[in-house]
């Protein structure tokens, strides 16, 4: 299964807000994400530079292309903005990570 990770920024003092939010995941997004064949995404939190290190399993990467376009991830978007670093589209800025290392 292929495995994507990618790095995004958070503003300081958000810190229990984002988990919040994400502890609270709505039931659409979380389909949404299912759907597209998303698995055992995590996010985790550098808590010196306030980066968040995303990691999901996607059976196909390509289906990350999708996302932006629909409707729930475009309101999750929104609804995010005010905590995180993000694009004129209100999308997360993010910066892909190379995996150096696996161990099944
Ligand atoms: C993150 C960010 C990502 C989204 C997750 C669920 O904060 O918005 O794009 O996939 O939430």
């Amino acid at each position: 299964m292929p495995r994507v990770a990618s790095k995004m920024k958070l503003f300081k003092g958000f810190e229990e807000e984002y988990k919040k939010r994400h502890d609270e995941l709505w039931p659409e997004l979380h389909a949404l994400l299912k759907e597209n064949g998303i698995s055992n995404y995590s996010i985790f939190l550098d808590h010196d530079t306030n980066y968040l290190f995303a990691q999901m399993d996607i059976e196909d990467p390509k289906a990350l292309e999708n996302l932006p376009d629909h409707p729930v991830m475009k309101r999750w978007w929104a609804y995010m903005k005010d905590i995180m670093e993000t694009n004129e589209d209100n999308s997360p800025v993010s910066f892909p990570l190379k995996e150096v290392f696996f161990l099944a």
